[in-house]
């Protein structure tokens, strides 16, 4: 699905801003609520933005949340195809315009449009109605639920009891736009590059939407340009740049490729520019390649995840973010533990920065092992892929955080997952981030690599970093062997309260966190099948309450509103020094 864009072809009017709310506190049928009118006394709330922190009265509210504002359709967009794109939702979504139900959206994190035809896109005033329904269930991707004896994958027993370990914020996260184009337009545009003996190849795929024969796209990336016919709705267009500047952390070049959709008589009907980097990823052996080069990966796991704000996208956080990943040496995070905004990926296209995107599916287990739940995995891993298969800085997809897989359901089901994102996307490599051990990771050697959370010294083996050691090279290397290919420590750390010191290291210290991640660093950062660390976390994050969270997870090497703890001053000493780098 195409970002919105706005250019000479393409028109755009933002629907963010304070919209009217009212939560459905008891329950009741959408037909008994408010598409036709929110109740006079309706509250109001920012959009982006997480319910939970804005009103203290939401803080705990887990349902169905019911937006309303009133936008224009301008005069001048006449006979034009007009659709109302919401960024995404936290949960299933259901949108009217003027009390007609245009559709739904099932699953949080994923952009939706719609099309408004007839009266619903006539010039003047209309009625956007958006119900958000973030309630929590047993049976839902991601569980949302947890608290029942045979659910193992548990940070249960907190308010919420969810099984992981994040707050489950409600609310429209990302923009909401309405956007025109004409009746004869580019739907979709799909890219793939490749590179040989100093040249670089792209291809692009068009979907079209037209009723009229001879059509042309034009796809010009500076000096060099290429024009196909549209077929079927379809079109294809390769060119390839000589000399080619590979895309690559240290030269994030990107190729501003302009593509333009003319008619019999040359007419413009569409134009949409895309940024493209040129680069290869794959896994050969136990290296993960960029651009046929072995690369290590210093970063991340982080979180969507600020005061007030929640889980809304915030360009202002993002640029302090990538700031503190630059400033710190990282040169990759993982999109833990479901998808982000699209914008933070091309902030990630441009700044060089290697994003491995995970799905929504966190602490899977037993339960959600059915048919219907595997198609519906399904579905979102090709939403995913749809959506950002276009970033150069995406390298790998990770289509689950810490599953149980030891039936047979379940191996099927990550089997059949794996076989979906490789169908969606044959050009970059599929991994999963694990945990426990191999034993509960049944099927993991169909993917082409393997993450492994493990925190020695804090939940395993407490207070004994320089002892638990050799236990954590022990896990990788069994991991290792069972995938017989690269593994990401994708996980490794220790809480540290900020501004608590303690000589010699003890649990919650700022000391302790900072030895933590260095000894455990450097301790495996040489295993030859090894193709990186990520630190858990960027920043401390909100969870559910629990009595092992004290205002929430502070795993982070920077507080949650970005100040530095000593592991952060640690890190950047680590990654910038090239002694300490891996050997290779
Ligand atoms: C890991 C989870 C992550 C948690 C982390 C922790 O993947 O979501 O926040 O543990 O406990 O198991 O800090």
């Amino acid at each position: 699905m195409l970002y919105p864009k706005l250019n000479a072809y393409r028109e755009l009017v933002g629907l963010d801003g304070i919209y009217r709310f009212a939560p459905n506190r008891e329950d009741r049928a959408s037909g008994d609520c408010w598409p036709d009118g929110l109740p006079v006394n309706a509250l109001e709330l920012a959009v982006p933005g997480s319910w939970n922190e804005q009103l203290r009265d939401l803080h705990e509210f887990h349902g169905e949340g019911w937006y309303e504002r009133d936008f224009y359709v301008p005069a001048s967009w006449g006979e034009r195809c007009v659709f109302l794109r919401i960024g995404s939702t936290a949960g299933n979504a259901r949108v009217w315009v003027d009390g007609c139900l245009l559709g739904e959206h099932i699953g949080p994190h994923l952009p939706f449009e719609f099309e408004l035809k007839g009266g619903l896109k006539s010039p003047g005033a209309h009625r956007l109605t958006i119900a958000v329904d973030n309630t929590l269930r047993w049976m839902s991707l991601p569980p949302g639920q947890a608290r029942r004896d045979e659910d193992r994958a548990g940070f249960g027993l907190g308010c919420p009891d969810v099984p992981y370990d994040f707050f489950p914020y409600g609310g429209i996260h990302r923009s909401v736009q309405l956007y025109a184009v004409n009746r004869d337009h580019i739907s979709d545009l799909s890219v793939r590059t490749s590179l040989d003996a100093g040249s670089g190849h792209i291809e692009i795929a068009g979907k079209i939407r037209t009723r009229e024969t001879g059509l042309r796209m034009r796809v010009e990336a500076g000096a060099y340009g290429v024009e196909s016919s549209v077929e079927g709705g379809t079109v294809e267009a390769k060119l390839t740049i000589p000399s080619v500047r590979p895309w690559c952390p240290a030269d994030p070049h990107l190729y501003k490729c302009v593509c333009t959709l003319v008619d019999e008589s040359g007419t413009v009907a569409d134009e949409y520019v895309l940024q493209i980097g040129v680069r290869t990823v794959e896994v050969r052996g136990n290296e993960l390649l960029l651009n046929g080069e072995p690369i290590f990966l210093h970063g991340f796991g982080k979180h969507e995840d600020f005061p007030i704000l929640g889980k809304a996208w915030a360009p202002a956080v993002a640029i302090r973010d990538y700031d503190l990943m630059r400033w710190i040496g990282a040169n990759s995070f993982r999109t833990s533990h479901y998808p982000y905004a699209e914008e933070m990926l091309d902030m990630a296209d441009r700044l060089g920065f290697l994003v491995i995107d995970e799905t929504p599916f966190v602490s899977l287990s037993e339960r959600v092992y059915t048919d219907a739940c595997r198609e519906q995995a399904c579905a979102v891993i090709r939403e995913l892929i749809e959506r950002d298969r276009n970033h150069p800085s995406v390298i790998l997809w990770s289509l689950a955080n810490e599953p149980y897989i030891e039936s047979d359901a379940g191996e099927r089901f990550f089997r059949e997952m794996a076989a979906c994102a490789r169908e969606a996307d044959p050009s970059r490599p599929v991994m999963y981030v694990a945990h426990e051990s191999p034993q509960q990771n049944r099927g993991a050697e169909c993917f082409d690599l393997i993450g492994v959370n493990k925190y020695f010294g804090w939940y395993h083996e407490t207070g004994d970093i320089d002892g638990s050691l050799h236990k954590l090279t022990d896990i990788l290397t069994a991991f290792h062997l069972q995938v017989n290919g690269p593994v990401l420590l994708a996980e490794f750390g220790a809480d540290a309260v900020a501004g608590l010191h303690s000589d010699p290291p003890v649990l919650f210290s700022e000391e302790y966190q900072a030895d933590t991640i260095c000894k455990q660093y450097q301790h495996v950062r040489n295993l030859p099948w090894l193709i990186g660390t990520h630190v858990w976390n960027f920043a401390d994050f909100k969870t559910a309450q629990t009595i092992n969270r004290v205002g929430g997870n502070k795993k982070g090497v920077f507080t949650r509103d970005r100040q530095p703890k000593l592991a952060a001053h640690t890190l950047r000493q680590l990654w910038n020094d090239t002694d300490a780098k891996p050997t290779r």
